[in-house]
């Protein structure tokens, strides 16, 4: 993402740099690569982790503008002094004099910021010292999020939304708006006032309506409605003349709105996440879209979307334009063509059944073979069929419905290559054998229900005589929302066949897809392919045949090819450099020669193990001989077989031995996890033995459910446990989390294709019972998440012990809450939540002499002799070295033990240092509090007491200011602020810490310091 955006600076296409994407914040410092970017205009490292800037930026000749507003800068600059800034308001306060006001073009508010650095902003803006540019209010949001539960978050919604209008009135410069997660329910008026504003982002704030004036009177390039619950917008936006980008995502709209169909100057259109059901033939209208977003985060297209097909859609804005644009050329024809899928348990009757729907005076043969691998047979027949014209009407049609029946071998060695067959958009009949105790019953069922996307199934139960057993329709149906029917027959007299078939074609008929308008052109390539009478072609005679029936233009033609592959007509993979030379017409016959190998004795008996020789031999046929090397570039494509590195050797994993050999594993130290699923697959420790077989050492134990792993000096065992739906993974040596990040991102591209796979991720518990027993306590990875982003501590059910949910997380991932899942960056024009820089440090926050220092002196003593160094002022604070900055260090610091007394919370020095402590995320989570005694911070008549003092404090300086001139008054409005500030947060400091497991000094040293020594050592090991 980076280098694309440095790219275009360099070809002069941009002057912009956002370093940290999405949210990702991972940067510590500007590349270096930037230093020859001479048109560099604008720098944002907006949340990146950041402290310094290099020096070289001054050499940039037109850099002007840079956001570091959540940044962990520590200090301003002095060799950019042309620069102007955008800034969080904390950065005004710790900048200080440094910051000149008139340099800030922009501020960022999020919800970490804390109260009187939002106040002190609105003071600001509201005397007119501030002229900004670009103002944002954001903070990260979730898919799900709602008004309610975000506004709750936010601790000071309630000032910045009331402030937010007066600060708006006097921003008249501003040219960038930005509220996002902000929900305030209103887009605010004084926004119509704002003359110079073309860029406004309203993201998550869920406005109670669209005003006109918004694009009558606002001269717009950018506009962000998303995420806001919005189900249509009003006729005035096609006032927007200029508008270039507009985001619709995550919003209600079931139909794009005719207005966008005005925006002539529009050139991105984003509309993911919204349940549209189709992009009309009006996108050829807007000349200049060249993006139209469907998928902004990742998550898919939207499901809802038909028209085009998804194969279609899929293919992103020119195969959409292409589509319609031929369809206009050549007139549409209508889909009428289907998959069915049979699958059952060997025996139960498929091939019978396929047979009898083709022809039910077919014979029942009893001595039909087992079916190898997938038959697929085509059985056509005439229907109505609904379709829409391109007005939108409905009308009925008569055509030829054509559809291809997979009859799938039932026996278990065919069961890992169904995620490949088992497509969306089919009919699935499953045959069940009723005289027969069907054990693969549910596994069917499961697996249906897991690829299918929602497919129609039907059940087929077999040779029904009287007995009645199995279970009903709607005990199955509520755990298989997708079962549609339970037929009954007997193949042997054909009674129920006739009701069977016409139940079948019914739901055939009615599938989403049948209706759908192709291009004219399409359909003849289609029956052209089918007058062809070989297995395979190669993809130059497929174009070939492509041009002869109208096609002009290799895009589409591929396009075409795309679509065939995916209905499964045939197979053509277009990204594989071998076998995108070959278009297999019949995909029966590739799969075919695939499973020969896997059925063959030999290979059987070597338990897996083939050589390019066996292949040979089983691929001897005139039909095979001339496409060995692409028939097993499919195998290896299916995950089916993987070569031995430097070899001619390869092993298909599921013919390994079933039972899991005996070899030595030291189960001290490991990192355990568990995978649990609500409905397994089969086969997935092969398919992963597969994709990481590179890391497979020669003489490893390997076996049909198990393998072990090794890279960079870590070991990993991996074993599935079919029956209970779990995975296994244990790890040790090196550091565990490089070979687990390897293995969890393969099974994650496993997982992906199965849509409606669900599964759970599980760590044990970390407390001493848990680590001493074979059955720990185990926290689900989701759940860990939650804690952690709520700072809270986890209970473990065995040792009631409270963990901390990050130090657990930190053993999968060493900056885990920086990738949570399900929360969205907010985008390159708004920040990420703010990132702490991590330094190992345990401080501590303490008032010099007295009993405070010598308790320090002793648990500094205590803790050293243990291995946890404490840093305290005393010993750290260097000539030169400012208190100040110091106490700014604590503030981000990772742990700081407290000692809080009367004499600390009266303090001038030590409140400062609370402040900054409070002021940064996670408070909560880092510090230690002791308490001695006088503090008194359970009472609330002593809270009042300390806030009191300090309201007085403040007074009589404010007193004091008044008697001395303007000119002595540097610094002294600083400290006003500072007395303010203490006061302000002395309140919410309280309640934290009252809630909070503190300890009296007596109580630590009868235990000799061990908790404090426990959770310390705990929090420094991540
Ligand atoms: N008597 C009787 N025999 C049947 C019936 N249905 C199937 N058969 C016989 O049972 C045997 C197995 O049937 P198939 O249709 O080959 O079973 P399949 O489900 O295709 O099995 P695989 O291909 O191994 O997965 C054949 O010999 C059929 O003739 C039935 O309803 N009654
Ligand atoms: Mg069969």
């Amino acid at each position: 993402m980076i280098q694309q955006q440095i790219d275009d600076v360099r070809a002069g296409r941009s002057t912009m740099l956002l370093l940290p994407e999405y949210g990702l914040s991972e940067l510590t410092e500007v590349p270096e690569e930037i230093r020859d970017l001479t048109a560099l205009r604008s720098l944002h490292v907006r949340s990146a982790r950041i402290e310094t800037l290099p020096s070289w930026l001054s050499e940039l000749p037109n850099l002007e503008e840079i956001d570091i507003s959540q940044a962990g800068l520590q200090a301003l600059p002095s060799f950019l002094p042309g620069v102007r800034w955008c800034v969080d308001p904390e950065q005004i306060f710790s900048f200080g004099s440094q910051l000149d006001r008139s340099k800030i073009f922009g501020i960022s508010i999020t919800k970490q910021t804390p109260q009187p650095a939002i106040e002190h902003t609105f003071d600001l803006g509201r005397n007119h010292e501030l002229e900004l540019s670009e103002f944002t209010v954001a903070t990260a949001i979730t898919f799900n999020a709602n008004p309610e539960i975000l506004k709750s978050q936010w601790p000071f919604f309630d000032i910045i939304n009331s402030h937010l209008d007066e600060f708006l009135e006097a921003c008249q410069g501003l040219r960038k708006l930005e509220l996002f997660g902000f929900p305030t329910g209103r887009i605010p008026e004084p926004i119509r006032q704002l003359p110079a504003l073309t860029a406004l982002y309203l993201t998550a704030v869920w406005p109670a309506s669209i005003p006109d004036w918004l694009f009558e009177e606002l001269r717009l390039k950018r506009l962000t409605l998303g995420f806001n619950g919005l189900s249509h917008l009003p006729d005035s936006l096609s006032e927007a003349r200029r508008l270039e980008y507009l985001n619709l995502g995550y919003n209600q709209f079931r139909r794009i709105p005719n207005v966008v169909w005005k925006l002539a100057a529009l050139e991105t259109l984003v509309l993911s996440g919204c349940p549209i059901d189709k992009i009309p033939a009006d996108i050829l209208r807007l000349e200049r879209l060249s993006t139209l977003d469907l998928d902004q985060f990742g998550d898919g297209v939207p499901k809802e979307l038909v028209v085009p097909p998804p194969e279609i859609t899929a293919q992103g804005l020119d195969a959409i334009k292409r589509y319609w644009a031929q369809e206009r050329d050549a007139g549409v024809d209508y889909l009428a063509e289907a998959k069915l899928l049979i699958v059952g348990e060997s025996g139960a009757g498929k091939t019978s059944l396929a047979k009898k729907i083709l022809d039910p005076d077919y014979e029942l043969d009893a001595a039909e073979d087992s079916t190898e691998g997938i038959d697929v047979l085509a059985w056509q027949f005439p229907a109505s069929i609904r379709v829409r014209d391109q007005a939108g009407r409905e009308n009925m049609l008569q055509r030829d419905f054509r559809v291809n029946v997979w009859d799938f071998g039932g026996q278990e060695i065919y069961h890992s290559t169904h995620q490949f067959f088992l497509t969306k958009r089919s009919v699935y009949v499953l045959v069940t054998d009723e005289r027969k105790e069907d054990t693969d019953f549910e596994y069917w069922l499961d697996i249906v229900n897991l690829l299918s996307d929602g497919s129609p199934l039907l059940i087929v139960r077999n040779r029904k005589q009287k007995r009645q057993h199995g279970a009903d329709f709607g005990t199955l149906r509520q755990r298989y929302p997708n079962l549609c029917g339970i037929l009954e027959l007997d193949l042997a007299d054909n009674s129920g066949l006739d009701a069977a078939v016409t139940r079948i074609r019914r739901e055939l008929e009615q599938l989403p897809h049948i209706g759908t308008a192709l291009p004219k052109t399409w359909r003849a390539v289609r029956l052209a392919l089918e007058a062809e009478f070989r297995n395979y072609i190669s993809a130059a005679e497929f174009f070939e045949i492509c041009e002869a029936n109208g096609f002009a233009d290799r895009d589409d033609m591929r396009q075409l090819g795309a679509y065939l592959h995916d209905l499964g007509i045939c197979l053509f993979f277009q990204d594989d450099a071998l076998l995108s030379k070959t278009v297999i017409l019949k995909p029966d016959w590739g799969t075919t020669a695939v499973y020969r190998v896997l059925d063959d004795p030999e290979v059987g008996h070597a338990l897996g193990v083939f050589t390019l020789a066996d292949l040979r031999r089983i691929w001897s046929d005139a039909t095979y001989e001339p496409m060995r090397d692409e028939l097993l570039q499919l195998m290896i494509k299916f995950q089916l077989c993987f070569q031995v590195p430097a070899s001619d050797t390869y092993i298909a994993p599921q013919l390994l031995t079933p039972s899991q050999p005996a070899y030595h594993w030291d189960d001290t130290d490991n990192l355990t996890l568990r995978y649990e699923y609500d409905v397994m697959p089969k086969g997935i420790v092969r398919r992963l033995i597969v994709a990481l077989h590179y890391q497979i050492p020669p003489d490893a134990p390997l076996w049909r459910t198990g393998a072990v792993f090794e890279y960079e000096g870590s070991t990993a065992e991996v074993i599935e446990v079919y029956r209970r739906r779990l995975l296994t993974i244990r790890i040790r040596g090196g550091d565990p989390r490089v070979l687990l990040g390897l293995i969890d991102h393969e099974l994650g591209i496993i997982h992906r294709s199965y849509p409606g796979i669900k599964v759970k991720k599980f760590l044990p518990c970390d407390c001493e019972t848990c680590a001493a027993s074979t059955e720990p306590t185990t926290f689900e990875v989701g759940e860990l998440k939650e804690f952690a982003d709520a700072g809270a501590g986890i209970q473990c059910r065995r040792s009631r012990e409270l963990r901390d949910p990050l130090a657990l997380l930190r053993l999968l991932s060493p900056d885990a809450l920086d990738r949570r899942t399900g929360v969205l960056g907010t985008g390159p024009t708004a920040p990420a939540p703010r990132e702490e820089p991590v330094q190992p440090e345990v401080f501590v926050s303490y008032k010099w002499g007295g009993d405070s220092e010598a308790l320090v002196d002793e648990i500094q003593q205590r803790l050293t002799a243990r291995g946890v160094l404490i840093t305290r002022d005393k010993n750290e604070v260097a000539y030169r070295d400012s208190i100040q900055q110091f106490m700014q260090r604590i503030g981000t610091g990772k742990c700081i033990v407290m000692i809080l007394s009367k004499a600390y919370l009266e303090s001038r020095n030590c409140m400062y240092e609370l402040t900054q402590i409070a002021g940064h995320p996670e408070f909560a989570r880092r510090v230690y509090p002791v308490v001695i005694g006088d503090a008194g911070i359970f009472d609330p008549r002593t809270q009042l007491r300390y806030i009191k003092y300090w309201e007085n404090k403040r007074a009589e300086l404010d007193a004091e200011m008044k008697e001395v001139g303007q000119e002595h008054l540097e610094g002294i409005r600083e400290e006003l602020d500072l007395y303010e500030d203490i006061r302000n947060t002395i309140s919410r400091i309280m309640n934290v810490l009252r809630d909070m497991n503190t300890l009296t000094p007596e109580k630590h040293r009868g235990t000799d310091f061990e908790q404090l020594y426990t959770q310390l050592a705990a929090a420094l090991q991540v």
